[in-house]
């Protein structure tokens, strides 16, 4: 078992229950919370539901970063509501415009050594920083800021050994993709890493984060570097050198697994569509025509990836079939660039500017066009995420982002035959945290227009499930997959209508869609099964996922393998997770059979299997075993039909 290490260090500092072995359940406190808006409504909410007063953590912040296209009332509904409810629970408001969370939280708040919590899956951006950063769902993260314990499992710890140094025009976004390439999207569950070795000093805060940022691909709970000069450089120029401890792994230290990279044997990558695990080298995909390029998000928008991509257009024009758009990571960024002069090049340059936020990124405007290809130096490629059907989206580094926008095709940065910039870490960072509103104690009335709904309540688990199989899906379903963002994104607030969207990528012409059969199945008094395969539930942390089947009578999913925040999103909204005993019986399970678990409430507590009839629709009828992990206390939550009923 490991030990010695950074991650052990922390948890054992912050650990209120349970024993440091890899599997078991701990419950950890946490120090600092983060929400955004996309996900925040939610949180708050049911903070609300659980009527806490104020909260309970050191440090609570509240971010409106994604929901910004303000197109109909909505979005703003929901900054007025967050605004106003953050006042009143005692939480800080990063006001929109501030800038993206996870960018904004590294600048101005996370210090090595604490917790965070985060609703939002990329919240281990701070890994980069030496803190423990986790991403979880809504409720979690409101159960936090109520002072109560987070719990996960007690990590695998797996060390990532960096030797070496990144050549030129190979970046930290390359090391990710390499990491991505060795360990894949999924099977990484219940995995924590720590990066370690000689090629540190030669990596910056926001490099590192950039590494940490997209950790999240790999579904592993969180990504962590030590704090050392570097991350005491950082936290000096950003004017909080108080914030800074030294925090190194044991000199001996023993990890789980461990993984090798020397940084001097990678080259520039590529995620290709339509997963960031499918990555190629930039000289395998080199001439590929380019349509689009944007350069933001939380991953890579720091200051020095735009003050390389201003030194690589400088004097010259994007290419005449190339739409490039730059959105900074925060106003902090933004607000250097325009002083540095950076901005006006980028303007001259013929870039897109657009505000600091999520944006394209999740689906709020610059959508590619009919099947062409768009190179993000975001996180994610899911089919379909940029508001596109047929879209090509590749993820890679703004080095490589750049090449293109001034090529028009997908190209070495090297065979642009400009000497590399050499960007330096600023000394002083600009420091203006006037858009960040602090919680005076003054009491104030919370704001909620129309379309702010209530958190939906689940009902108690029956005794038996009759069931009905209303979906049955392939691998690697993403809760993009299960509740599309983009668009509908508006509605996060208002279930009742986002619920309408449920697999809305799979509903076709002329058929019911999802959400109409599984109402269908309600109003028959049937529960509603989701049949998923391997690892179901990756990528984002929105609760909603689990709230919106929830709310269409969704009781079961069985999955050969659920990921970790999708599945404690289930939990917490009374959706049962189950596993096949034997995967195989994956493939005699279909859409529209009718699955019967008796006595499902005893059975629960009597074992980890559970036995079901299933019922195929010509009336066949065959036994099939179901697996769960939940612990004693999971249980309960279970039977009590969620959180909200349990607490
Ligand atoms: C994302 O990148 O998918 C999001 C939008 O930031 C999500 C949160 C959400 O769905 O609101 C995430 O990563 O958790
Ligand atoms: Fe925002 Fe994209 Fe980062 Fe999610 S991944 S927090 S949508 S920038």
């Amino acid at each position: 078992m490991a030990r010695g290490t950074l991650v052990q260090k922390i948890i054992e500092r912050h650990m209120l229950s349970g024993e440091a072995l890899p599997g078991a359940r701990i419950g950890l406190k946490i120090d600092q919370t983060l929400t955004q808006d996309a996900t925040g409504t939610m949180a708050y909410l049911e903070l609300e539901a659980m009527n806490v007063e104020k909260v309970r953590t050191e440090l609570s912040v509240s971010y409106v970063d994604h929901n910004m296209s303000q197109n109909g009332p909505e979005n703003r509904n929901d900054h007025l509501y967050l605004q106003t409810v953050a006042q009143a629970k005692s939480v800080l408001f990063s006001r929109p415009g501030n800038g993206i969370c996870h960018q904004v939280h590294l600048e101005r708040f996370g210090a090595p050594g604490k917790t965070l919590l985060g609703s939002d899956s990329h919240t281990p951006t701070g890994g980069g920083l030496g803190m423990l950063s986790i991403g979880a769902g809504g409720l979690d993260v409101a159960l936090a800021m109520a002072g109560k314990p987070f719990r996960m499992s007690y990590p695998h710890v797996v060390g990532v050994k960096l030797s070496g140094k990144l050549r030129p025009w190979v970046s930290a976004k390359d090391i990710i993709l390499k990491m991505l390439q060795t360990l894949s999207t999924k099977g990484n569950v219940g995995k924590l890493v720590e990066y370690f070795g000689d090629a540190l000093p030669s990596l910056s805060v926001p490099e590192r984060a950039t590494v940490c940022n997209m950790g999240a691909e790999l579904g592993v709970t969180s990504s962590i570097f030590p704090s050392d000069k570097m991350t005491k450089a950082f936290l000096k120029a950003q004017g909080r050198l108080s914030d800074w401890v030294l925090l190194e792994k044991d000199p001996d230290a023993e990890y789980d697994e461990l993984i090798e990279i020397d940084l001097s044997t990678l080259e520039p990558l590529a995620a290709c569509p339509s997963s960031p695990d499918k990555i190629k080298s930039i000289s395998e995909l080199s001439g590929i025509p380019v349509d689009q390029v944007i350069i933001g998000s939380c991953t890579n928008s720091s200051y020095a990836d735009l003050m390389l991509v201003t030194e690589m257009l400088k004097g010259k024009t994007v290419h005449k079939n190339v739409s490039l758009s730059i959105a900074p990571g925060s106003r902090q960024v933004l607000s250097m660039l325009g002083k540095s002069g950076a901005l006006a090049s980028l303007i001259a340059s013929g870039a897109r500017i657009l505000e600091s936020a999520c944006g394209p990124c999740i689906g709020q405007g610059m959508s590619p066009a009919d099947n062409t290809v768009s190179l993000r130096t975001f996180n994610r490629n899911f089919a379909g995420r940029t508001g596109t059907k047929n879209d090509k989206a590749y993820l890679v580094s703004p080095a490589v982002a750049a090449t293109a926008a001034l090529k028009g095709v997908v190209a070495d940065p090297a065979s642009l035959g400009i000497p590399f910039p050499t960007i330096k870490s600023p000394a002083k960072f600009l420091v203006d945290d006037e858009m960040i509103i602090r919680p005076d104690g003054e009491k104030i009335e919370i704001i909620r227009k129309p379309t702010i709904g209530r958190p939906p309540v689940n009902t108690p688990m029956p005794e038996s499930i009759d069931g009905r199989v209303i979906i049955k899906t392939g691998d690697k379903i993403t809760t993009d997959h299960i509740m599309p963002a983009g668009q509908f994104l508006k509605f996060r607030s208002n279930i009742p209508v986002y619920a309408n969207y449920v697999f809305d990528c799979f509903n076709e012409k002329g058929r019911k869609s999802f959400s109409e059969r599984a109402l269908e199945a309600k109003g028959m008094g049937l529960s509603g099964i989701i049949v998923g395969g391997e690892s179901y539930g990756q990528g984002s942390s929105r609760e909603h996922a689990a709230i919106c089947p929830m709310y269409l009578g969704i009781r079961v999913l069985i999955a050969k393998s659920i990921e970790r925040i999708h599945a404690a999103n289930l939990l917490n909204f009374g959706i049962l997770p189950l596993a096949f005993a034997d995967d195989s019986d994956y493939g005699r399970i279909s859409e529209g059979d009718a699955l019967r678990i008796c006595e499902i409430r005893k059975s629960l507590r009597v074992g980890e299997t559970l036995g079901t009839t299933l019922e195929k629709q010509d009336g066949a009828k065959l036994e099939l075993l179901l697996k769960h992990s939940l612990t004693a206390d999971d249980i309960d939550v279970i039977l009590a039909g969620g959180i909200l009923n349990a607490c």
